[in-house]
């Protein structure tokens, strides 16, 4: 079998040679019709039947992988894609560093490492169902179209982690497959797994936030575990990581397309001052403050989903080789953190200061901060949109200390400049900085879908290029009406 080119000819499109191994693909066909219930269940409300302008990957090769063509999202090709396999592959840190990378699981590490593929596993089912509604109130069809490829292949990841599951980790692999279509976001009795999941996203300023934010903690996730030193684990990320890009790319295109839109507004209405919230809302558009309110919640809420500032579960996966760090292998350094230490911002006699920890207990924060300088770049391109078209405004993100559920700062309030301020100060002033429910009743009064081809709801400019490099007047999805 030529493992970059992906199988069609069985139920479940894969590149590892499923139909010679009977007893994962049984286990996976076994899951299958659970998981269609779900997707129906939980999956995009309202366009089961459309036919939407998709891509199916048909390859692991990162030159040319996918295909553009008209699915009905229940038909789509859910499938086992893992990146080939590198010849003579070492555990490139950790304590077993320079040792042959592991094809099968290191009983010792059983635990751990089903433990991180299962909360990998949850994030992916858990953003389709905070999305399943925004199909409804899509401000074009280009924009719906991009939802839905966004819900596919993170119903793809899903299938990703789970042959890990069912391959690797016998029967409590396929229990945890089963919960993982069990757990609901946001559900009081049955959760799913991190705090940002659990989340409404109830518009596409939101969604747009998410994709930009939340997706970024998915890819610096996806790029630590791609450096594990179970192969398996790492192939699969690798592969992921492609297909995440789009994410990304759909999150910070969207928002610069609201931020420029609302400039052209401001502009051709003559207003001069971009704070004036009442008089931009008038004119149909989101304001930049309201914006800059929605980059303070999703980028806190997704430093969150890092963990604990000083971690011993992640020094704990470090040192085994389960997981490593960004770029791991293009860092110049022992890869075993000996006696490196790492600065952290911490809380000390209720003041926030920088300690040096060791490095090893500070890989999630290590791993935030090549977060939040991934995260700068496309804000730097926002404000760009912004003082071109003549506005002295920017778009920051917020200190770390603001408004965190999880860490060190998770007992204390502080603004966005992070200044620690009491109780009745927050509860004062936090609509100034967090979307407040009249914020959110005059997004959702502009979501209003539009769905003729090539229309543009008007808080939103058009896109530079058309997915696929199709025209501006391309029938991104076919709506069964
Ligand atoms: N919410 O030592 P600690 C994606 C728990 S997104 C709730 O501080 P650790 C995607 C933690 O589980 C990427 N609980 O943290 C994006 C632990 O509980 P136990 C998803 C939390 O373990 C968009 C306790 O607190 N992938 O792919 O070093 C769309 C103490 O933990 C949270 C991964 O996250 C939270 N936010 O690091 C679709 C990679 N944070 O075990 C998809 C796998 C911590 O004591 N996960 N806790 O009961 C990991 O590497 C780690 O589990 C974490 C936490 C980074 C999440």
């Amino acid at each position: 079998m030529n493992y970059m080119n992906v199988d069609y000819s069985t139920k479940i499109p894969n590149n590892v040679n499923l139909s010679e191994d009977r007893q994962v693909l049984k286990a996976l066909e076994g899951w299958h019709p659970g998981y269609m219930d779900w997707w129906g269940d939980m999956g995009p409300e309202g366009f089961q039947e459309s036919l939407v302008y998709l891509r199916t990957a048909y390859s692991v090769d990162p030159r040319g992988w996918a295909k553009f063509d008209y699915v009905r999202m229940p038909e789509y090709r859910w499938g086992i894609l893992l990146a080939p396999q590198e010849e003579n592959r070492v555990v490139p840190f950790g304590e077993h560093y320079g040792k042959p990378a592991w094809q099968e699981v290191p009983g010792e590490y059983r635990a751990m490492l089903r433990r991180l593929i299962v909360i990998q596993g949850d994030t992916e089912p858990a953003s389709v169902e905070q999305q399943r509604h925004l199909g409804k109130t899509a401000p074009s069809l280009y924009d719906m179209r991009n939802l839905f490829q966004v819900n596919v292949e993170e119903g793809r990841h899903l299938w990703a982690m789970v042959y890990l599951l069912q391959k690797y980790f016998g029967r409590d692999g396929r229990e945890e497959a089963d919960e993982l279509l069990r757990r609901r976001s946001g559900d009081a009795d049955s959760p799913r797994m991190l705090g940002a999941f659990n989340e409404a996203t109830p518009d596409w300023l939101s969604f747009f936030m998410f994709t930009y934010f939340t997706d970024r903690d998915g890819k610096m996730q996806l790029h630590s575990l791609a450096q594990s030193g179970f192969d398996p684990l790492s192939r699969t990320c690798r592969f992921m990581l492609t297909e995440e890009a789009h994410h990304m790319f759909v999150g910070e295109t969207g928002i610069s397309r609201v931020v420029q839109r609302t400039c052209e507004a401001m502009r051709e209405a003559g207003i001069t001052d971009p704070t004036d919230v009442a008089k931009v809302r008038a004119l149909g558009v989101i304001d930049l403050p309201t914006i800059q309110k929605k980059l303070n919640l999703h980028y806190s809420l997704s430093l969150d989903l890092f963990g604990s500032e000083v971690s011993t579960n992640a020094a704990n996966a470090f040192n085994s080789g389960i997981k490593g760090r960004y770029k791991e292998t293009q860092i110049d350094d022992d890869h075993q953190l000996k006696n490196a230490t790492y600065p952290v911002l911490k809380l000390v006699d209720g003041v926030i200061k920088r300690v040096d920890e060791p490095a090893l207990t500070a890989l999630n924060m290590r791993l935030r901060d090549d977060y939040s300088q991934d995260c700068i770049k496309g804000m730097l391109r926002w404000n760009k949109v912004i003082s071109t078209a003549g506005y002295q405004f920017k778009l920051t993100l917020p200190n770390v200390a603001f408004h965190r559920q999880i860490g060190e700062f998770k007992d204390v309030h502080a603004t966005p400049d992070g200044v620690l301020i009491d109780d009745a100060t927050w509860n004062k002033r936090k609509s100034e900085w967090l979307p407040s429910s009249d914020d959110g009743d005059f997004i959702a009064s502009l979501m209003k879908p539009v769905t003729e081809i090539g229309a543009y709801a008007p808080w939103i400019s058009p896109p530079k290029v058309g997915i696929d490099n199709r025209p501006g007047d391309f029938e991104y999805v076919k709506i069964e009406t």
